[in-house]
């Protein structure tokens, strides 16, 4: 249950004064205690993300936020860093008392969440102390009752919690491409790559998005392929493979049966497959000297033939020939300025949130700078993209 990535949870960031109750919230809503609680002011310095499965919503990422102090302002790295943290969440939690209600601080954060255009749900703490009357000051805005210390209106909290998630945190990976009772058949090479007794997280949650749609998936290894085509009635729907695979697979598979990769259906998943594919048009005007930014989301322990920092590079210079600079971001250290670059080059997002990843997309767009993923770049210099993203067109 720990494994979902980060990336994968509900994204939850909880905003409000100084010491009116965000941190005891998150325990209460967690059930144990996972944030600093104190009655000193000013108790959480930093963001403070807390995983943790919320039934019946799943998997979800609280980020517990520095509070506003009276003057409602902070350090501008702390302000920084809790924007940083709004910007990523698919959920804003604010958390305010009955005596305020919605005041100068709280309208301030309402209107940043509106410009981010976040779900926003309004918790009124410390009820026990203070319950809200008809007269509280809310403005007509609707807010759920709650007490971190009787716990009081926290399944309130939590059902309005669920309500507030977007139906984009919910969306299919690969079920809107095919109907109930369609035969899938996923190609699932095991080698020695291939981690020990399981499968990796990608073809679990595909396996799972076609089982929650009514579809039935037959997963098979390359060899066994043409069997499994053998033993159906008629032609699957689609079939689905990992990337490693597609050249061989792509020969089985008739041309009229629909084929695409695990890489690029989460491409659309996480990002906006269009734009990196236009992105991916732009590898075969680059120049020499050209400056290549290849970021990822995460800051993982690099291997000798790390994919960021030594195989895309490698690939890249051989497939054009040319002399390329490259630079690298990890983790949330995407640069501001992107308009130097001749191209962006991103990973798979595996520990960003959609709405960080379409965030970065955007970035690049606007800074006019052409910007793939992995997925779509490998799948291009490979020369199957046409092909794996044909049974995605128009979706
Ligand atoms: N009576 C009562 N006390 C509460 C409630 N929620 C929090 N407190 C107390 O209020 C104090 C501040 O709580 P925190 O959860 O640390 O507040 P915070 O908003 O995280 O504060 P900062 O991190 O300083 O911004 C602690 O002493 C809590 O025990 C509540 O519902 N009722
Ligand atoms: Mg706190």
């Amino acid at each position: 249950m720990n494994d979902t990535p980060q990336g994968e949870r509900t994204r939850i960031a909880i905003l409000g004064r100084c010491n009116v109750g965000k941190s005891s919230l998150i325990n209460a809503l967690a059930g144990q205690p996972v944030a600093i609680v104190s009655p000193v002011r000013g108790t959480t310095t930093d963001p403070v993300r807390k995983a943790m499965e919320m039934l019946p919503l799943g998997p979800v990422l609280f980020c517990d936020t520095p509070g506003l102090d009276d003057d409602g302002v902070l350090a501008p790295e702390r302000e920084e860093r809790t924007l940083a943290e709004l910007r990523q969440a698919d959920i804003a939690l604010l958390v305010t008392d009955a005596p305020t209600g919605i005041g100068p601080h709280e309208e301030a954060i309402l209107a940043k969440v509106a410009s981010l255009k976040t779900p926003c749900v309004i918790a009124c703490n410390r009820i026990d102390e203070t319950p809200p009357g008809a007269d509280a000051p809310f403005g007509g805005r609707v807010f759920t009752p709650v007490s971190a210390k009787t716990l009081e209106g926290i399944d309130d909290l939590k059902r309005a919690i669920m309500k507030a998630v977007p139906d984009e945190a919910r969306r299919p990976i690969a079920s809107d491409l095919v109907k109930p009772g369609d035969v899938v058949i996923l190609v699932v090479p095991i080698d020695s790559a291939a981690p020990k007794g399981r499968l990796i997280l990608p073809q679990q949650q595909v396996i799972r998005d076609l089982l929650d749609a009514g579809v039935i998936t037959v997963v098979a290894r390359e060899r066994e392929l043409e069997g499994a085509l053998a033993a159906l009635r008629t032609p699957p729907a689609l079939v689905i493979t990992d990337s490693q695979a597609f050249q061989v697979v792509s020969r089985i598979v008739p041309e009229d049966v629909p084929l695409t990769s695990f890489s690029i259906l989460f491409a659309r998943y996480k990002g906006d497959l269009p734009e990196l594919m236009r992105g991916a048009k732009a590898i075969a005007g680059l120049a020499d000297g050209d400056r290549i930014l290849v970021a990822e989301g995460c800051t993982h322990h690099r291997q000798g033939d790390d994919i960021g920092t030594v195989k895309i590079p490698r690939l890249l210079e051989a497939k054009t020939g040319k002399r390329l600079r490259f630079e690298h971001s990890a983790g949330m250290g995407y640069p501001p300025d992107l308009s130097d670059y001749a191209l962006v080059v991103h990973c798979g997002g595996c520990m960003l949130g959609r709405r960080e990843m379409l965030s970065r997309i955007a970035a690049a767009r606007a800074a006019g700078v052409p910007i793939v993923n992995y997925g779509v770049l490998l799948a291009c210099l490979n020369g199957i993209l046409g092909r794996a993203s044909a049974p995605l067109a128009g979706r």
